[in-house]
Order: C-alpha cells, then structure tokens, then sequence
C-alpha cells in the first residue's frame, strides 16, 4: 500500500480505494458504502452548521421556508444516512439509535451483504449551545441465509465489525474510520467539499492525560467505581493525576482522548443500573477504532468487542481509551466481579 503522510493529499476516495486493493477478493461494496457515509456525513455537516438560524430561517417554531415541517437535527440526521445508502445494494438492513426496530431497505432496492448500526446525532442536546456533536457508524457482515437482514445479523459481538467510524461536527468536521486496517482521520476541506487525509494511522498513548467523567454521579457509584476515580485523580498517590476533561458529547470527548491520550469512563449508576452508552451504536464501533488505535474499551469485566448482544439498543458500562488506563479499570472492578462482592452487572450499581 502507499504510504501516506499528513502532507500528502489524499482525498477519502483514493484512501478507500487504495484500502480495497489490499484484499483482492474485495467486491467493491464495502468501498461504496463507506463513500456514501462520507457523503452523508458532508450533508449532516452542511445541517449543523446552520442549526443556530433554523429558528431565524424558519417562519414558525413549526415550519421552516419551505413551509416544511422543521425537524430535529438527529431526525433529520437519521434520515440523511438512510437515504443515502439504502438504494446502493450494499446493505441487507440497518439499525438506528433513534429508530426501535430494524431499518428494512424497501423492497424495489437489491440488498447486499452488509448491516449499517449507527446513532446519526450523537450528543444532539449540545445543539443549542453550539457544542460539537457527532455521527457513529458500525458495519457487520450479513450472517443469516434468506435475502434480507435479520435481528441475528445486528446482535454480533463487536469483534465482528469489518468497518467503523465517526464524525465530528466540530471547528472542522473530520471523520475518522478503520477497517481493521489501522484508524485513519479526514478532515473536510469545506471549499473543495472533499475529506482529506489529515490523520493517518492514529496512535493513542499508553497512559491518558486527560479524564472525561460526569462527576455529578460520584455518589451513585459503587465503591469499587469511586476508588478507580480516585485512583485516575492520583488521591491514593498511585497515579500522576489526569485532567479532567468532559464535554458531555461522547464524540468530542472520545475524539480528543484518542489524539491526546485520555480515558471515557460512563460506568453505571444508581439511575442508569447499566449505563447510559448503547452498545451496538456508540460502545462497539468506537471501542473498534480506539483498539486500531493501540487503545483499549472493556465495560469493567470484559473488553467491549467481546460482549455479546442481546438487544439492539442494549446500553453497555463503558471505560474506553488510553491502554494502560483501561486495563487498570479491569482490574479494579473485574476483580470486584471476580470476588462477588458484587452481583450487579459490571461496573453497575446493584438493583
Ligand atoms: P444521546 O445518544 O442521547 O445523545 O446521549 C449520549 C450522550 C453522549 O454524547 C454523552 O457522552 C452522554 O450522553 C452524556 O451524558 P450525561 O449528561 O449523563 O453525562
Ligand atoms: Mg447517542
């Protein structure tokens, strides 16, 4: 494969491309779908960006110009995904954060042997304030035998995904995404409307600087929960202290933690007995890319890419990022669950 650097350009096209010669067996559709995400993600871009005037442009909270309806962004998220790649043949069906059941690609379009899981708008109550949000993707390979995609084909463990990646709707947009093949960064160059390869290979350090956590929960944690935050903190003296980091839109922090090293902890609490984070559209496809990375994800008893699913909008404890961070994690609150001191589900607080 060509080796890029930074300071070649490279658009997210020729990347894909050049990312399928090395499987010769490849057929081309993961390549197309993965161009039309892009797509979509340009197009959510362009949405964002203008949110702060919807209310402006719009002649009534109700209806925009066009006399259309207004909808909210991660609706209007959600559909742009959908309709950019339910048509391509690609896909057998998706699944959606914002939808309860499995998306069925309509029945005049041919299904290919792939399955899209993703949450369009991630961090969409940040709008508002003008906090960056972001799109997360994950693609599973079809393993049922009839035509179109089953439940079974969405509930696999992470491990399983052939692709993944983010976008982040921030001071520039920038999607990042793996194929198993190391994570890559693309930066949208808004006047050529083109992604450019901004971030080849990104490697994320072994031990964080930076600690994103909702402190407010601190007393619905377990115990075994509060010691960790204490230990990230350096209180017990074992650690040099992190910073502490929280935007409170998963993308931006993940996405910061990734480059500069950090640790993404939502464990559960006391409200949310298994965390907040959903698996299959936020967990797995993240903790993908963060192991491409050199880094690690486990829900404090397993890594994340092994758990395996049984629901789709499964929310999941979630410690995600820096290696030598997660594995301290694991071992803090793994051998909480290896004791039994505690019956609750990982990292969750007991019913
Ligand atoms: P959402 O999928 O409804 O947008 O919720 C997920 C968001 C994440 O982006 C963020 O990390 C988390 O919720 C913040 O939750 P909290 O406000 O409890 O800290
Ligand atoms: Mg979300």
């Amino acid at each position: 494969m060509v080796k890029h650097t930074a300071t070649s350009v490279v658009t997210i096209e020729r990347f894909i491309i050049e990312q399928e010669k090395l499987h010769p067996e490849a057929t081309g559709e993961l390549s197309g779908l993965l161009y039309d995400l892009a797509l979509a993600a340009k197009m959510i871009a362009n949405k964002v960006r203008s949110a702060g005037l919807a209310d402006i442009l719009g002649a009534t909270d109700l209806e925009n110009v066009q006399g259309e309806t207004q909808q909210k962004l991660d609706v209007l998220a959600n559909e742009i995904i959908v309709k950019a790649v339910d048509h391509g043949g690609r896909l057998c069906a998706m699944a959606s954060e914002e939808e309860p059941d499995i998306i069925e690609i309509p029945e005049n379009f041919r299904c290919g042997k792939y399955c899209l899981l993703f949450d369009p708008l991630d961090g969409s109550s940040n709008i508002d304030v003008n906090v960056p949000v972001g799109t997360i993707f994950s693609v599973v390979r079809k393993i049922t035998r009839g035509s179109r995609g089953e439940m079974e084909d969405m509930l696999q463990p992470g491990r399983r995904q052939v692709a993944a990646g983010y976008v982040i709707y921030g001071s520039s947009t920038m999607l990042v995404y793996t194929t198993g093949q190391g994570a890559h960064g693309f930066t949208l160059d808004p006047s050529l409307g083109e992604f450019l390869l901004s971030h080849p290979n990104i490697r994320t350090p072994d031990v964080g600087r930076y600690l994103s956590v909702n402190d407010s929960y601190h007393s619905q944690w377990e115990p075994p929960v509060q010691n960790l935050m204490n230990y990230y903190r350096g209180q017990d003296g074992n650690r040099q202290p992190m910073n502490t980091r929280y935007v409170g839109s998963l993308v931006a922090d993940f996405h910061r933690n990734l480059l500069g090293g950090g640790l993404f902890a939502y464990p559960a609490n006391r409200r949310n007995k298994h965390g907040k984070l959903r698996l299959l559209y936020e967990a797995s496809p993240l903790s993908f890319i963060v192991e491409q990375a050199g880094g690690a994800a486990t829900d404090g008893i397993q890594r994340i890419l092994d758990v395996q699913p049984t629901e789709l909008h499964q929310r999941t404890p979630l410690f995600i990022g820096s290696k030598n961070d997660v594995d301290a994690a694991l071992a803090m609150l793994g051998a909480q669950h290896k004791s039994g001191d505690s019956l609750a589900p990982v990292g969750s607080v007991g019913a």
